[in-house]
């Protein structure tokens, strides 16, 4: 399919040492080259496709305004899978301007977002889950996240969805038989095939799922929160971690009201870090809210830091909360300022979370916090990087799947007849294909290419 002739500037409007235009449709070559003078005269269409072409770029008047390398590639072998075409200019966003302005006097229209690798989609070159990786990649900001989008984008979860897909297909084209023989029972053999298929399909879906907790962790980072008495250095702590005077830090118990977020990548996790009030009794409305805001946040936390004043004895309250937190999320207990001499080591009973003793103030001790970060956090279950769920839409499809082959089970159980069975099997194969894009509804597609930059 060739779609209408787009171009857009792919590196973002920063100012960089290279900048590329790149342009898809029919006509991308021609266009690309009548603002492309190659410097042996001829047009670029003429050169061999895939190579780099050097030459003079002009503006729409053909005034010259910079010299680029060009390259083009026909159609079906290209990233989008159309005739594509893409300009190497110096990264002036006033160059790309220019350039981009040319093109478009010459017949080409501006890209929307993510309209190259919906074309990509659209023409078979990529899947749906393909295609969501493309954009992780892109956002990724740890080198997990980096291994767990190509893995995705070599098309490693999309093969084990396919996986299952196809077994349910079998199972479909069993019962097909069935229904065609409406005279015969279904054989006592074949009922068996078609649970085990089933039980299989379950079995694959269930460990598919348990690895979103771990997918989402490495795209959308894991929600932190920081608390802890009054002035315990809960605010520093946070400042040390993302390296700026994020917070106001005072010696002033109560200093922190609302919750302050910043995200860090720490022991190699993407940790959203939240601020929160310091924990005590108040009569402060505004205080109280930021309590308040210090319990929702440690609620909603998969990993909390609790952090204590190790020169100061250590309260019951501060115990108390150590427990409460340990009940919600992974927990490490942060001995801050331990520059100080310490207040004594506290009797403690009980079970307590990993300690970790630091100085936010001079950030001694980070790296070690850093390593226990990472060990606090669930390793990864039921699957390599690469076939993790990593978002809410793919999850809730592979969680729609399950539920209809396990409707499909019992009725296969109950001795419902074949086509009951069979509407339930059909609907667990559409919500997988929505997984992979076979099956997906055009506004779904529209709303996740939306998520997109231009120029992808
Ligand atoms: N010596 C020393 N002082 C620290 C350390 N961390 C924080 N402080 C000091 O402790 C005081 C309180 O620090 P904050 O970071 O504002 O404490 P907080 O826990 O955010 O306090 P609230 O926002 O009031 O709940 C400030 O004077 C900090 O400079 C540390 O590691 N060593
Ligand atoms: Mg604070």
């Amino acid at each position: 399919m060739e779609g209408e002739l787009i171009a857009a500037v792919a590196t973002g409007a920063a100012r960089c040492a290279i900048g590329v235009i790149r342009l898809s449709g029919s006509g991308a070559a021609r266009c690309a080259g009548a603002v492309f003078r190659a410097s042996d005269g001829r047009a670029l269409a003429e050169h061999p496709p895939r190579t780099l072409v050097y030459g003079a770029l002009s503006d729409r008047d053909g005034r010259e305004i910079d010299r680029v390398l060009a390259t083009w590639s026909p159609a079906p072998h290209s990233y989008t899978g159309e005739e594509t075409a893409e300009l190497q200019c110096h990264g002036s966003p006033a160059v790309l301007q220019l350039a981009l302005d040319s093109l478009f006097a010459h017949g080409a229209r501006q890209a929307g977002r993510g309209e190259f690798t919906r074309r990509a989609f659209l023409n078979g070159k990529l899947d749906l889950a393909q295609a969501e990786a493309v954009m992780d990649l892109i956002d990724a900001e740890t080198p997990g996240a980096v291994r767990q989008a190509a893995g995705q984008l070599s098309g490693a979860l999309s093969r084990r969805v396919e996986k299952v897909y196809a077994a349910l297909v079998d199972v479909m084209a069993h019962f097909h038989a069935v229904l065609d023989y409406p005279d015969e029972d279904i054989d006592p053999f074949t009922a068996h095939t078609i649970r085990e298929a089933l039980e299989g399909a379950d079995g694959a879906l269930e460990a598919l799922l348990a690895t979103y907790r771990r997918g989402s962790m490495l795209t959308r980072g894991v929600p932190c929160a920081i608390v802890g008495p009054p002035n315990a250095g809960k605010s520093t702590l946070l400042n040390a971690l993302v390296g700026y005077e994020r917070a106001i830090v005072t010696d002033i118990p109560g200093t922190t009201r609302d919750t302050v977020e910043e995200r860090c990548v720490l022991g190699d996790v993407l940790l959203r870090l939240i601020d929160t009030a310091g924990l005590r009794e108040t009569r402060d409305t505004v205080e109280r809210i930021g309590v308040a805001r210090s319990r929702a946040a440690m609620a909603e936390a998969g990993l909390i830091l609790v952090v204590l004043d190790r020169s100061r004895p250590v309260a019951v309250e501060d115990l108390a909360l150590v427990e409460e937190a340990m009940a919600l999320a992974p927990t490490i207990l942060v001995w801050n300022k331990a520059d100080l001499p310490p207040a004594g080591t506290p009797a403690v009973r009980g079970e307590l979370p990993p300690v970790v003793e630091l100085s936010a103030r001079t950030g001694a001790g980070l790296e070690r916090l850093g390593e226990q970060v990472a060990r606090s956090l669930p390793a990864p279950a039921g699957g390599t990087e690469g076939e993790l769920l990593t978002n809410a839409r793919q999850a809730e499809a592979a969680g729609r799947a399950l539920e209809a082959l396990r409707r499909a089970a019992a009725a296969l159980a109950a001795g419902v007849t074949p086509d009951a069975v069979l509407t339930d099997v059909e609907e667990a194969l559409s919500a997988l294909g929505e997984l992979t894009g076979r099956t997906v509804r055009e506004d779904v597609t529209a709303r996740i290419f939306q998520r997109f930059c231009v120029g992808k």
